[in-house]
């Protein structure tokens, strides 16, 4: 299995996060990264391919246009105000207000965030696009000569919707893939989530859509981040009514409740006959991360990454959570294995 990764991941590393009313060094951090390279390096796969240019052509069909504008501008319209910290967002529209994109760069950074901690730097955006590139990218191979690839994308994207970032994300990386396997000739793509967050982004993205199914395993949404999203009565709407479904689950969940969902979920994504799978492969379902409630152990990745390689989709796996980071490496590295085995 090829791994797609760009270097200019290192150009997303913020000094804060707004956690706990601290700001707190990032859990979405670079090692997180370096982790996962040494583990598939130890293991045999083959070394991590650049990525080539983003085509934003396929981004502009997931993402608007006022948003891609925003994120572009965001950080020379921080500067110009003369700030001397990080672009994070404060005011955010709530009820009964106006859905009117401001001229202010504190009202746009409200406006297009879905959540306040995740900050904004001088080059957030060239990693950004760097990250979804590794995705495209991945999306050809899988296209043309390969059953299988990994982006190790970096920063992630499931969190990302339409025109919302927040929860570490900015552009949707496997939303991106599913849309160039589509523009590629898949007739039908299924998304498959197991990051310990609800994909609320990609949910977003795709809710009216019957082309591509979203399916999410994830911490119930009245206990966990993103808190506004993902409950199991979320089914999509109009042309997608029935092409989104969602498992939330409770705090303590271990493999064997979790292992029934993903069971249930792969038997949707088989009946929907997709023409290629698009994982979004958190792994902060893992028993120690600090900021998930799940109890999955090293060897439950091995097996779940086997349960989906049984079902014989060409499939794409796409970097997004997992922040317990000296142990990220091995259960990225286990699904992939479990996957191949
Ligand atoms: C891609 C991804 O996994 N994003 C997760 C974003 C979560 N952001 C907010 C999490 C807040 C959790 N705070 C818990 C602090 C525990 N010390
Ligand atoms: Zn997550």
């Amino acid at each position: 299995m090829k791994t797609i990764a760009s270097t200019d991941h290192v150009l997303h590393f913020p000094k804060a996060e707004l956690s706990g009313g601290e700001l707190v060094r990032p859990y979405e951090c670079p090692e997180r990264w370096d982790y996962i390279v040494e583990a598939l390096a130890n293991s045999g796969f083959s070394a991590p391919q650049a990525p080539t240019p983003l085509d934003m052509a396929t981004v502009e069909k997931v993402h608007g246009d006022d948003y891609l504008r925003f994120l572009a501008q965001a950080w020379s319209l921080w500067e110009a105000e003369g700030y001397q910290g990080e672009a994070l967002p404060m005011a955010v529209p709530n009820r009964r207000m106006q859905q009117r994109e401001p001229e202010n760069i504190n009202g746009k950074l409200g406006y297009f965030a879905g959540a306040t901690e995740t900050a904004i730097t001088a080059t957030t955006w060239q990693a950004v696009q760097s990250s979804a590139a590794c995705a495209q990218t991945a999306a050809r191979l899988l296209g043309t000569s390969e059953t299988s690839a990994f982006a190790l994308c970096r920063p992630p994207g499931h969190h990302a919707g339409f025109d919302l970032y927040g929860g570490y994300c900015f552009l949707n990386n496997a939303a991106i893939a599913a849309q160039q396997l589509r523009d590629a000739g898949a007739s039908k793509v299924a998304i498959l989530d197991v990051d310990f967050h609800h994909g609320n982004g990609t949910q977003d993205i795709f809710y009216e859509r019957n082309d591509v199914l979203f399916v999410s395993l994830h911490g119930n949404p009245g206990h966990a981040f993103p808190y506004f999203l993902g409950y199991a009565d979320e089914t999509g709407k109009n042309e997608g009514e029935g092409y989104n479904i969602n498992y939330p689950m409770l705090p303590g969940t271990r493999y064997s409740v979790w292992s029934d969902a993903l069971t249930d979920a792969l038997d949707r994504i088989d009946q929907y006959f997709p023409d290629a799978l698009v994982v979004s492969l958190g792994v902060d379902t893992f028993e120690r991360d600090p900021i998930s409630f799940f109890k999955l152990t090293s060897d439950d990745f091995t097996r779940y990454g086997n349960a989906i390689g049984k079902r014989k989709h060409p499939t794409l796996f796409v970097m997004e959570g997992g922040y317990a980071v000296e142990e990220i490496g091995i259960n990225t590295r286990n699904v992939l294995q479990g996957f191949l085995n």
